[in-house]
């Protein structure tokens, strides 16, 4: 392989305590083909990167996921690896994410944070929701995937090429790996280090807002996927409260008490559950025909090929 062949792509804002080193570390690494692009930062990071020899870009519109979809448009190299440039990842690790990818094991590779993180890389906070993350992607796309938000990730271009990304905030990671098992491409994970933010650059995350988002994003995007899950989950919530409601007017009848608009309420909670159970059934149908006419039509143009 040739160096070159791989685009180091790094999002930055505001991160000059970071950024000159990060790109010191690639170049010793034997990586030249560094893009760096930029939220339109005010600290100086732009021109650090720049008097370190990497190419910069300024973004266009806002946010991490705008940034690199943006990226993604620009880059020509066969092998891209997606690093931050906040100093949490290490350039001498790159090979182990790029391995897989060039002995075409897989078209995707994550570094898992997981199993080798320092102390205080993450908040409490962080990794319980991190852990919560993964299990409801586990869940709801039945992929055992350790770390789905890792920032430090390689691909081949072809890869990158064919996912379809819409999300502009740290959701992005979210909707990159959700659209690689979509793709039905070859996902690895390699365990990787991580280390603690520096203390002079502050995270740009906000675990409440950024983390409720990601959950959505995870469920929002099952409804293509395993529509089961996206109608089960409000039917099984429905259906609960009925039983709840349901058994507080069973109790009181049997002592001689009527409620006639919790019964209506009841009934309707537990008919609209049970409908979303038939929906999520029909939906999957519909899903599961659909997949084999695809793959017919894959099928028939490999025939005519
Ligand atoms: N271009 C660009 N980069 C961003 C933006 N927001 C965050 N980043 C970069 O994305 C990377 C990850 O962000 P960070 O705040 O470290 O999130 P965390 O690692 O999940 O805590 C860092 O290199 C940030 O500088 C943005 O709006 N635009
Ligand atoms: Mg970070």
């Amino acid at each position: 392989m040739n160096s070159a062949d791989v685009c180091i792509l790094v999002p930055t804002l505001n991160e000059a305590a970071t950024i000159g080193q990060l790109i010191k570390d690639f170049r010793k690494e034997g990586f030249s083909n560094i893009l760096v692009i930029d939220g339109n930062s005010r600290d100086g990071t732009g021109e650090i990167a720049e008097a370190e020899g990497a190419r910069v870009v300024m973004q266009t519109g806002k946010g991490k996921g705008q940034a690199m979809i943006q990226a993604f448009g620009l880059i020509e190299s066969p092998y891209v690896i997606m690093v931050d440039g906040d100093g949490t990842y290490l350039a001498r690790e790159a090979r182990f994410l790029l391995e897989p990818v060039l002995e075409g094991r897989a078209d995707h590779v994550i570094g898992n944070r997981l199993e080798n993180y320092s102390p205080g890389a993450f908040t409490k906070l962080n990794l319980m929701g991190n852990r919560l993350i993964n299990m409801f992607f586990d869940i709801a796309y039945g992929v055992k995937l350790k770390d789905i938000l890792s920032g430090y990730r390689a691909f081949t271009l072809e890869s990158v090429r064919e996912l379809e990304l819409n999300k502009t905030g740290f959701e992005i990671e979210t909707e990159i790996s959700v659209e690689c098992i979509l793709k039905k491409q070859r996902v690895e994970e390699v365990p990787i280090t991580y280390l603690p933010r520096s203390e002079k650059g502050a995270t740009k995350l906000n675990p409440v807002k950024d983390g409720f988002r990601i959950g959505s994003t995870i469920y929002k995007l099952a409804k293509m996927h395993n529509p089961m899950f996206y109608f089960g989950i409000i039917g099984y919530i429905s259906i609960l409260a009925g039983l709840f409601t349901g058994t507080f007017v069973v109790s009181e009848w049997i002592e001689g008490t009527d409620h006639i608009p919790l019964t209506i309420l009841t009934t309707l909670l537990i008919i609209f559950g049970l409908q979303m159970f038939i929906f999520g059934t029909l939906s999957d149908f519909i899903l599961t025909l659909h997949r084999q006419t695809v793959q017919l039509i894959i099928e028939m143009n490999k025939q005519k090929k």
